[in-house]
């Protein structure tokens, strides 16, 4: 395990709970849940303390707490005289929209961007930070810790069973780490109201086991030490990871083991007979509570989408459908661009046969304007490609993928990820490290000019579909398509991995221009020089509509 890495892990608590409250301007202290249809979606922790859980119905829950105030999430949809507009919520007219929690979830990202740049956002409301860099500097500003003297880690807690040994110089980048993690969890409460409850660790794996271990609004340190007493108690099948396939593979190959430790047991050749080579070397890893996966900041997703389950339904009800899909993908589309400037160049969709279970998909240009009129007919068109295979339909996605950002547009993405390290220049003793989408591997930091050029055209030239964030959707869209799907010609993918690229410079605090990568200073910014003839090409090129 590598000891010297200091992450954390914060999960907002009873996210969408705390967003109510605040909207509606309900006392934290009065039972709260937010419902979706006839179901419980979050839960806060008065209302959990009288016996209301997600598993309740509605009815179970206002008899345990009759003060219960139930919240239903924003819907959007229920056609009425061909208009759409948000309404009375109802399961068979409308769609749960999240917009209200995602923009929550961006104002904290905002604050926590000020501390490092390293930012994963695992979920809408839970984020890993890789702090290491930020604590290597407090160290080496506040002095001599060998001895422990002057740290304090009263405002945390630690792994049950375990002790923090403030002469062990990784348990000092712990406690260390504990005191960044306090200020950020404080500057998020001062400034978006918001309560997170934390883990601070060596990896990932642990910081996010931490941070469950002592809910709401504390944080929990997890020390070496802890691991083994850790391990022995935990069952396997809460370790991110192993809950789904891969942990019923494993009910099934090894019965009767329940715990992380009992897997350690299992000799490496029986893990390598069941799950192969790789897995099994993962697994054991994972087990001993090492895990060595980096934090990968993602703060600009790759794509955009619109979803919706339903009883099996026949053409009229899938056009009712892509209609409430394209309303809501056209304001996610309108405000990402306000955001960040950028322009998605594909529409996808999938859908799914309700007969075969089997998803189908089909892509094409994003119209020029994304009004839901639009979006509809576009997606009307890519869904008559594939009705043959999937009607009877039971769910559908449809999606923005392949962004590029305007000319114009590019310094507001520059912004946008120079917030952290400018706030760290301002700093007596600032840093500048390196923040990125998930994006392929860009040419390295020390390629300047035209070295950088040959370097980005290698690089588009190796970029497959995937590369330019096509083929990944976010949680929802499952089963992307492969390559040979792609209907969208080699020279727009070409560009669009160009753009990435671009972005990818820009969101390493690299900017655009030739002065990128000057040894520890900030990267000066000039207007984009790299394949500047083709991207302005590129710019007025737009698809027709
Ligand atoms: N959510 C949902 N459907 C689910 C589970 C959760 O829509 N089946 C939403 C509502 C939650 C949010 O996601 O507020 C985050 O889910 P968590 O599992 O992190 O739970 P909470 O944040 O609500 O509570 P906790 O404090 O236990 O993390």
């Amino acid at each position: 395990m590598d000891r010297w890495r200091v992450i954390l892990h914060l999960d907002l608590d009873a996210f969408y709970c705390q967003v109510e409250h605040k909207r509606l301007g309900i006392d934290r202290n009065v039972p709260l849940a937010v419902q979706q249809w006839a179901g419980l979606i979050a839960v806060n922790y008065p209302a959990r303390a009288n016996g209301v859980g997600r598993f309740c119905d509605i009815n179970e829950a206002k008899t345990a707490c009759p003060d219960l105030r139930l919240v239903h999430v924003e819907t959007i949809g229920n056609t009425k005289g061909g208009k759409v507009g948000a309404v009375e919520a109802n399961k068979g007219t409308s769609k749960a929209s999240l917009a209200r929690y995602r923009r929550a979830s961006f104002e904290v990202i905002n604050v926590m961007k000020r501390f490092s740049d390293k930012i994963e956002r695992a979920s809408i409301d839970e984020v890993y930070i890789d702090v290491t860099a930020l604590v290597d500097d407090r160290l080496r500003r506040s002095g001599d810790f060998s001895d422990g003297g002057g740290l304090e880690w009263s405002e945390s807690h630690v792994a049950e069973g375990a002790a923090l040994n403030p002469s062990s110089e990784h348990d000092i980048r712990l406690i260390m780490g504990a005191k960044v993690c306090k200020e950020i969890r404080d500057a998020i409460k001062a400034e978006t109201e918001y309560e997170m409850s934390a883990g601070i660790s060596h990896n990932k794996l642990l910081s996010k086991l931490a941070s469950a271990m002592n809910k709401p609004n504390k944080q929990t340190i997890v020390p070496t030490s802890a691991v083994p007493s850790l391990m022995s108690t935990l069952e396997y099948k809460q370790i991110n990871g192993l809950g789904g396939k891969l942990g019923d593979r494993l009910v099934q190959l090894f019965p009767g083991l329940k715990t992380a430790l009992d897997l350690q047991g299992v000799p490496r050749e029986d893990l390598v007979r069941g799950l192969g080579e790789k897995t099994a070397g993962w697994l054991q890893q994972l087990c001993r509570g090492d895990c060595d996966s980096d934090v990968k900041p993602n703060l600009l997703p790759k794509s955009l989408n619109a979803c919706k389950s339903f009883p099996a339904s026949e053409l009229g009800a899938v056009k009712k459908w892509l209609l409430i899909l394209a309303e809501e993908l056209s304001d996610r589309i309108l405000e990402d661009h306000e955001d960040f400037g950028r322009t998605p160049r594909l529409l996808v969709l999938h859908a799914r046969s309700s007969k075969t279970y089997e998803q189908h998909s089909s892509q094409g240009p994003m119209p020029a304007k994304w009004a839901k009129e639009r979006l509809f007919e576009h997606a009307m068109r890519l869904f008559e490609k594939i009705q043959g295979e999937c009607l009877p339909c039971s769910r559908l996605a449809l999606g923005a993928a392949g962004f590029v950002a305007e000319e114009r547009n590019m310094k507001k993405l520059e912004t946008f990820f120079s917030a952290a390290g400018e706030a760290e220049e301002a700093r007596p003793v600032g840093r500048r490290a390196a923040i990125g989408t998930a994006g392929g591997e860009a040419p390295s930091r020390e390629a300047g000019g035209g070295k950088r050029s040959r370097a980005l055209d290698a690089w588009v030239e190796r970029a497959a579909p995937a590369e330019a964030g096509l083929a990944e959707g976010e949680s929802t869209i499952e089963g992307a398509p492969g390559e040979a799907e792609w209907s969208v010609d080699r020279a727009t993918l070409q560009e669009i991995n160009r753009q990435r690229y671009l972005l990818d410079m820009i969101s390493r605090g690299k900017g655009t221009g030739g002065g990128v990568g000057a040894p520890g200073g900030a990267a000066k910014r000039k207007k984009p020089a790299v394949g500047q003839s083709s991207l302005s090409n590129f710019f007025t090129r737009r698809p027709a509509s």
